[in-house]
């Protein structure tokens, strides 16, 4: 009988221990809660990216037979292989193959994929090359491995014997004892969830994606898409881009795996109409969420990161450094350079439309907008270095002023004479002080990027600020920064890694029209910084499904599903515009709200789904099997199915209580956080 109740894990994914965007992110926090779960019985498997690995992972001698023996066996035909642990929280184990050492295989992998699956290849797509290597490594693993599982006699070690030999001798020489799971996350690591199909691996699959191909590609040119999404013709849209056969390998895994799922519905809608399966469920994404003791540290660090920024912003604007850092808020928008996808193209709008809103009526607020994205830029410019180095040279002298300030009262006083203030400062000092000051004085305006830009003229986003004329002007209460490079801490303009810049700041603002799920406003969540999103991102929508009234936590979401983009537009200014009349004490009080909904975001809550379509798996892919519910998910109150929902008793969140309707924005009371009562997301359909 095989043991599905201790089934192995093997997820497989681009981004494991090999950062590119936000897959990784995923991976690396949910890593605690499944080790927790798996122990040494989960692997993650992935590229072996020869630069980052050394920082990323541990090399460890293999200790379990069945994976010593199939790393051996693949390293034996001049694969590279490295094994060890990845150096994060929970320190899973990991297998990551080296793509390049495969490469001799390539063209009769690219040859065996078109006979298997139908799936063609061309010649020059670096990518989609890199992805076939990986498919066809990890797949050729995850045989071995069943293989020496089951004890029997290796096979002559010719390449891929497993794989290319019939279907019914393979499944014979398969381990019938263990049961695996194997995941796969986006179109990448797709490949090997086609082989594991067509190639009769005994291992229950799950293909999970992050977004699709053709809907990131539609979305990013000027399709109406969520309006037409039912009637795109896929293959002529993906031939159209360029991405048939990328696009093929997507809709094959989502197609050849016992369970596919997305991260939110609406990715689960766009994937139903251009994927052509309707999927399984929905893997939302958690955060590792870290609760500090004290109850309001995390106010202290916004605090403290803010004046991180006010630095920055006193030397970026020196000059015109007319405003009061006082009544000065941040916004920022951060994420990879997708324009439109993003939704840069509507804040900037917005701030444009807030920028007249606030100078109408003579608001005392400045807003400093930051957009966080990389671009292709060459360095900083000598203005914005210039800029840094003159607030620096200031702080200095002010500094060396105060202290021969500090020496002379002393002094006096204990020569026993009463300082004056005529006496404190000397003609020398005051002639430095002059000469910084004068220093400090420019006819041009603040730049409104940091970065000498590659392409200045041809940028979207700089276009677009030149278009809306937000131009730093002083009496503009809309101040921007495009920042084109992501954030680390020693970065000589703003010294800050993009967590604490987060902390820093007073509102991110993420107006996304195509955003499968979206991490920014979740990490915001998470430090207690209020958010705007939308109705088109994942994590809108989850949102707007299980919080009554997001917006009382920080959480504005605009409408872009029913509203004209000018009306969005205006809805957008409007949440800011709102934003910029709140108090002080107001904010505060929101952000100990924001902070409190990172519960709901938490992996220990989120990974429940997870745990769920691995169960549907295992029941699909082993239907003799009789598969029990793991301890650590509860039964479902709501609908007395086989799976369940979320366990809200074991959350610090409550019900919500009879009598406590709303709550007054001044009062820092903590009235419970009115939760929906929701059907399961992992719905599956046996
Ligand atoms: C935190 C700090 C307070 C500070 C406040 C500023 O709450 O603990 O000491 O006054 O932030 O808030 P603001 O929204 O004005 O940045
Ligand atoms: C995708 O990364 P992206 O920023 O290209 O996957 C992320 C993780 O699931 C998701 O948060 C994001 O919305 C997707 O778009």
């Amino acid at each position: 009988m095989r043991d599905v109740q201790q089934p192995l894990l093997f997820e497989t994914s681009w981004e494991v221990a090999n950062k590119v965007g936000g897959i990784y992110t995923v991976i690396k926090t949910k890593v605690p809660v499944t080790v927790q779960e798996y122990g040494d019985r989960y692997h993650l498997t992935g590229p072996w990216n020869r630069f980052t690995a050394p920082v990323e992972v541990e090399e460890i001698e293999p200790d379990q037979p069945a994976i010593k023996q199939a790393i051996e066996s693949i390293r034996a035909q001049g694969i590279q292989v490295l094994y060890g642990r990845w150096l994060i929280d929970g320190a899973p184990r990991v297998v990551l193959f080296d793509i390049g050492s495969a490469a001799f295989k390539l063209d009769e992998w690219k040859g065996d994929l078109w006979r298997v699956a139908g799936i063609p290849s061309p010649p020059n797509d670096t990518e989609t090359n890199d992805a076939i290597l990986l498919g066809y490594l990890n797949a050729w693993f995850l045989a071995r491995h069943k293989e020496q599982a089951a004890e029997k006699p290796v096979w002559h070690l010719d390449l891929l014997p497993d794989i290319t030999r019939p279907v019914a001798d393979n499944v014979a020489k398969n381990d019938q004892e263990h049961a695996i799971i194997a995941q796969f996350h986006e179109w990448q690591a797709g490949v090997g969830a086609v082989l594991c199909n067509k190639r009769k691996i005994d291992v229950a699959t799950i293909f999970t994606t992050h977004a699709t191909l053709l809907g990131r590609y539609l979305c990013a040119g000027n399709v109406d898409f969520y309006n037409n999404l039912r009637h795109f013709n896929v293959d002529e849209e993906a031939g159209k881009r360029g991405i048939y056969h990328r696009y093929c390998i997507e809709r094959a895994a989502s197609h050849c795996v016992d369970v596919f799922t997305t991260v939110s519905n609406i990715t689960a809608y766009e994937a139903e109409y251009l994927l052509k399966r309707k999927p399984d469920g929905v893997l939302p994404n958690g955060l590792n969420v870290v609760k500090f003791s004290a109850m309001h540290e995390f106010q202290n660090l916004h605090q403290v990161a803010k004046e991180k920024i006010n630095r920055f912003v006193r030397g970026h604007f020196y000059g015109h450094y007319n405003f009061d850092l006082e009544n000065t808020l941040y916004f920022f928008t951060a994420g990879r350079y997708e324009y439109r996808n993003k939704g840069i193209d509507m804040y900037i709008e917005s701030l444009a439309r807030l920028n007249a809103r606030l100078k109408a009526c003579n608001s005392p607020v400045t807003v400093v907008a930051f957009i966080i994205t990389p671009a292709k830029v060459n360095s900083f410019t000598v203005e914005t270095l210039k800029g840094q180095a003159l607030i620096k040279q200031l702080e200095d002298t002010v500094n060396e002023v105060s202290a021969r300030i500090g020496r002379r009262i002393f002094e006096m006083a204990a020569r026993g004479k009463e300082p004056q203030a005529d006496d404190l400062l000397t003609e020398q000092d005051r002639i430095l002080l002059k000469r910084r000051v004068f220093s400090l004085k420019r006819d041009a305006l603040p730049p409104i990027v940091t970065h000498n830009v590659a392409d200045d003229s041809e940028d979207p986003v700089l276009s677009q600020l030149r278009a809306v004329q937000l131009f730093n002007n002083d009496d503009d209460r809309v101040k921007v920064v495009f920042h084109p490079e992501f954030l680390n801490a020693n970065n000589p303009v703003i010294g800050l890694d993009y967590e604490d810049f987060i902390r820093g700041t007073h509102l991110g603002v993420f107006p996304s029209y195509y955003e499968p799920w979206g991490y920014t406003p979740a990490e915001c969540t998470v430090m207690g910084v209020p958010s705007i999103t939308t109705n088109l991102s994942g994590f809108g929508c989850f949102m707007e499904d299980n919080i009554v009234n997001p917006q009382d936590y920080g959480i504005y979401i605009v409408d872009r599903r029913m509203k004209s983009a000018d009306e969005s537009q205006d809805q957008l200014a409007s949440h800011m515009f709102d934003f910029c009349q709140k108090s002080r004490r107001q904010r505060i009080n929101q952000r100990n709200r924001t902070e409190r909904l990172s519960d709901i975001l938490d992996w220990k809550r989120m990974g429940i789904e997870y745990m769920k379509a691995r169960q549907c798996a295992l029941r699909r892919c082993y239907p003799e099997s009789k598969i029990s519910r793991p301890q650590s998910i509860p039964g479902t109150p709501i609908d007395g199915a086989d799976l369940a929902t979320y366990d809200l008793a074991a959350l610090s969140i409550t019900a919500e209580l009879p009598g406590i309707k709303d709550h007054d924005e001044d009062s820092d009371l903590r009235p419970p956080i009115h939760l929906k009562m929701k059907t399961p997301l992992m719905t599956p359909t046996i």
